[in-house]
């Protein structure tokens, strides 16, 4: 695929949905951080709906989806691109009917909304968007099959996909990594020294920070968790504008920034 300046990181728009009450029983790997609070939750996200707004998105709040717990993670049922939105197949069971509701906020925004073809499972926090290809982590929640489907619908499309094997013990392949744009990675330790992003400048994030590496490149600005500081000044060094932000509510159901909007361009 030819390098699109900007693809991973220009964005005009962004979909997010309100955190629902259910929150509290979202999915999580340990239960170490407890359950979070909605309305510390919705205070949050009210914060980080105000961030995009400052980078320069028109943000679509959707509504909250009391049978969905996990349903503010609106990254994961679908992925967007300026060419189309597709609605893909979270890995996750309580997860699966995410997909009708994130649909109809995308047909809002898109003239082309299609489906993940086949039965396989893709969760778009395993995929990460650069500039000049799209990288599908296989994890917990993406299987070959699906990640395989994928693949070939973006190549359709005219977009270059890798799929590679997310580590062991990461919950999504962008959970330990994030574009910063224009071909520069924040990548965890484990990531970094992986041969996944051999060619392009990686910012490591600093050990003991490794939730940070969970980032959002958005216009000028990258939006990183509070509570990181080394983090924050590798990525200033690294020539970027920070932002930081709480997003603690969120790391207790394995949430972070990435995992709460859609963000596309629709204007070229
Ligand atoms: C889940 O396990 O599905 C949610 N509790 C967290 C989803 C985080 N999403 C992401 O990293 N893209």
């Amino acid at each position: 695929m030819t390098y699109r300046k900007g693809l991973s990181w220009h964005f005009s728009h962004a979909i997010t949905r309100q955190p629902a009450d259910s929150v509290c029983n979202g999915l999580r790997a340990d239960e170490r951080g407890g359950d979070p609070s909605a309305e510390a939750f919705r205070r949050e996200h009210a914060g980080y709906v105000r961030a995009l707004e400052a980078a320069g998105l028109k943000v679509d709040v959707l509504p909250q989806l009391e049978e969905y717990p996990d349903s503010c993670f609106v990254e994961d049922p679908a992925f967007c691109l300026p060419d189309g939105a597709i609605v893909l197949r979270p890995g996750a069971e309580s997860r699966k009917g995410e997909t009708t509701h994130i649909r109809a906020g995308l047909e809002a925004r898109f003239d082309r909304v299609v489906d993940l073809p086949g039965e396989g499972f893709v969760d778009g926090g395993d995929v990460l968007m650069m500039d000049d290809e799209i990288i599908i982590g296989l994890s917990a929640r993406t299987n070959s099959e699906g990640a395989e489907a994928f693949s070939a619908l973006l190549e359709s499309w005219g977009y270059a996909a890798r799929v590679v094997e997310t580590p062991a013990g990461v919950l999504h392949f962008k959970t330990a990594c994030s574009t910063l744009g224009d071909g520069v990675v924040l990548a965890t330790r484990t990531l970094a020294s992986s041969r996944f992003f051999d060619g392009r400048k990686v910012v490591e994030v600093p050990e003991g920070e490794e939730t940070a590496a969970n980032a959002i490149r958005v216009n000028d600005v990258v939006l990183v968790s509070e509570g990181f500081p080394k983090t924050v000044a590798a990525i200033e060094v690294a020539g970027f504008t920070t932002v930081v932000l709480p997003t603690y509510e969120a790391a207790k159901v394995d949430g972070g920034l990435s995992c709460l909007s859609l963000r596309f361009n629709l204007q070229s």
